[in-house]
């Protein structure tokens, strides 16, 4: 498989699509339409474990979808290593929990480097319940993703100041993004705080007209993006 990045995917949208219970999605015209209009697809447990899930994900392939697999791994490296062996024919990058602690981020990461797959680490979660443990501890985990040189990190729409010291801290690595849509963070408000990609799944896929939602959504987003870059255009 060709390595593809995630960054080299910025010019053709900002969505990253989740895929938990695809509804009409599971047609497979529709589906290999909206794959070229969404910059990645991300694919966890409730797909896979789906009767669904191999022809889906064989639409994704030959759509050429850059494919997110977000397992949330955290367990010892034997383990995520084993879990990544049985998908890394088809997938582009890797979502892990940080709170695992550097060093078993650092052998999973050099597992998926040498198999030219990217990693993404949670630094912050977008529920309610992200307050009583994980959010506390974010500052820590982006320090340990700066330091590990991953790809990025996932930080929550519906916690926008996590996005903004992610960004701060960070530089340019990777800021995708969940909790627009469904879970009450407005479309692009996570892209406005500095994340580079909004991973939006039920608003999409459970809308009248998941192509027309796509493409309202990636309109948003490039309206957003136009008027920052003016603004920042201004001041420099
Ligand atoms: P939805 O837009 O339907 O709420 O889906 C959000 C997606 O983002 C889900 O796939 C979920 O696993 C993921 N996600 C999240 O909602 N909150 C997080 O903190 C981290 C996530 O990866």
């Amino acid at each position: 498989m060709v390595a593809v990045r995630l960054k080299d995917l910025k010019n053709k949208s900002r969505i990253i699509l989740a895929l938990d219970d695809p509804g009409k999605l599971k047609e497979k015209k529709l589906l290999t339409n909206i794959a070229n209009e969404v910059a990645g697809v991300k694919i966890g447990l409730p797909l896979v474990l789906s009767r669904e899930s191999s022809d889906i994900i064989n639409t994704l392939s030959d759509a050429g979808a850059y494919i997110l697999a977000d397992f949330k791994l955290a367990d010892i490296p034997y383990v995520m290593i084993k879990t990544i062996e049985g998908i890394m024919d088809y997938v582009n990058g890797v979502i892990s929990h940080a709170f695992i602690g550097r060093e078993a981020i650092a052998q999973l990461l050099e597992f998926l480097r040498k198999h030219e797959i990217e990693l993404f680490l949670v630094v912050a979660m977008t529920h309610k319940g992200a307050e009583e443990f994980i959010n506390s501890l974010a500052e820590k985990f982006i320090h340990i993703a700066r330091e590990l040189g991953v790809s990025g990190v996932v930080a929550p729409a519906t916690f926008p100041e996590k996005i903004c010291l992610a960004r701060n801290l960070l530089g340019d690595a990777i800021i995708l993004s969940p909790g627009v849509g469904a879970q009450g963070a407005e479309v692009g408000s996570a892209i406005k705080h500095g994340a580079d990609f909004e991973i939006i799944g039920r608003l999409i896929t459970e809308s009248e007209n998941p192509l027309v939602e796509v493409n309202r959504i990636n309109r948003i987003h490039l309206s957003i993006l136009s008027s920052l870059n003016s603004n920042y255009r201004k001041f420099s």
